[in-house]
């Protein structure tokens, strides 16, 4: 199969997926959800002509059937960011086989990640009434604060997880007074970390623009003004994983995300059509490129179609840092990287209308950058 056939044909299967979930219905209902026995998550239950699974009377997913322990294998690269043995060669083959890949020895200090999935767990284990105070609003997309549900419209297929979104950056976006006070270091670490994966995502750009033979800033100036949002998620133990999704897969929409997760696991990759787990490294940051660079660099190296699994018996926690560029910027692909035998792959889009289009349809695998594809 070409990776063009494994996209369609995983595209549709998620399909079916987006099928089935319009028949559901949806009703709210929270559960013990950890250890400590807190209402922790809101959960989704559904009813269509879809089997019950006799034990627990919730209705199954045929297409959520193959545990991650099913697809297992192989495993990302992982880059140290002190090392002198990352070659420019080496670094092209990352970008483009697999679009993801781990860092350490990245300059962030372990004390801050700790910090950072520290004060996201005890702001999603305190009361639902404390969390509730911090809602985001259901109506708008993208909206900042506290949620379980990313998509607005009611026919989306939902994930097992709830949120809080942080908008950080530019300078002008970034309004802690309507983030948690408790911890009441979390506004501080929220801060303070978002500085620091601004650093490092600028650092990570300016490698990828190297690696293409460009001026070192070239893919940053593409961009424009980063826009970053920090969105912690929660996954809680779900009692039939094998049926559900803490987030569906999708690639991410604007140009690099960086991401730390605990060490419970959960985070898959699809690779050749198998999900490859991210096994999580202490200390280590995730490194996700996104849609925006994929186009800037006419497809040459790849954004990373990857989800989340969730599991019956473990809470998990992750934190992801988005940046983007600016709703008005126009983002094509970079005109040195356009020769008579690498025409232009996407359509020149407004970041804008590129996010707009992937709210109003929801994630699905890359089918919104899909959608840029020019037919030559
Ligand atoms: O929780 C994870 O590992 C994945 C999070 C993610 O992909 C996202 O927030 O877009």
């Amino acid at each position: 199969m070409t990776g063009r056939e494994k996209r369609k044909a995983h595209a549709c299967s998620a399909d079916r997926r987006r099928e089935l979930a319009k028949n559901y219905t949806l009703y709210l209902r929270s559960i013990d959800g950890d250890a400590e026995g807190t209402d922790t998550c809101r959960v989704w239950c559904r009813s269509s002509s879809i089997p019950i699974h006799p034990a627990t009377g919730l209705r199954t997913d045929p297409h959520r059937q193959k545990s991650s322990a099913d697809l297992v294998s192989g495993s990302i690269p992982v880059l140290d960011l002190q090392s002198s043995a990352n070659s420019l060669p080496q670094l092209s083959r990352i970008y483009s086989e697999w679009g993801v890949f781990q860092v350490v020895n990245h300059g962030v200090p372990s004390t801050l990640l700790e910090e950072m999935k520290e004060v996201g767990l005890r702001f999603f284990r305190s009361p639902m009434e404390f969390k509730l105070r911090y809602a985001c609003d259901p109506g708008s997309a993208a909206s900042e604060g506290y949620g379980s549900r990313m998509l607005s419209k009611e026919e989306g297929v939902l994930d097992w997880r709830d949120y809080f979104d942080h908008h950080t950056l530019p300078e002008f976006r970034r309004n802690p007074s309507v983030w948690p006070d408790f911890p009441e270091n979390y506004r501080d670490v929220v801060m303070d970390y978002s500085n620091n994966m601004k650093l490092l995502a600028q650092r990570l750009l300016r490698m990828i623009s190297k690696s293409l033979n460009l001026p070192d800033s070239y893919i940053e100036d593409a961009i424009g003004e980063v826009y970053q949002n920090i969105t912690i998620s929660y996954y809680s133990p779900c009692p039939q994983p094998e049926l559900a999704l803490g987030l569906q897969s999708h690639s991410d929409i604007g140009a690099i995300s960086l991401l730390i997760q605990d060490d419970v696991g959960g985070l898959e990759v699809l690779k050749n059509g198998e999900w490859v787990p991210v096994v999580p490294l202490s200390d280590a940051i995730v490194v996700i490129l996104a849609d925006q660079t994929e186009i800037l660099t006419n497809g040459i190296y790849k954004s990373a179609v990857h989800r989340a699994t969730v599991n019956s018996h473990l809470a998990r926690l992750s934190v992801a840092t988005f940046h983007d560029p600016a709703k008005t910027r126009k983002i094509s692909p970079l005109h040195q990287l356009i020769t008579d035998h690498s025409p232009p792959k996407y359509r020149e889009v407004v970041y804008g209308d590129y996010v707009s289009s992937w709210y109003d349809k929801g994630p699905e695998g890359k089918r919104n950058i899909d959608a840029l594809l020019i037919q030559h």
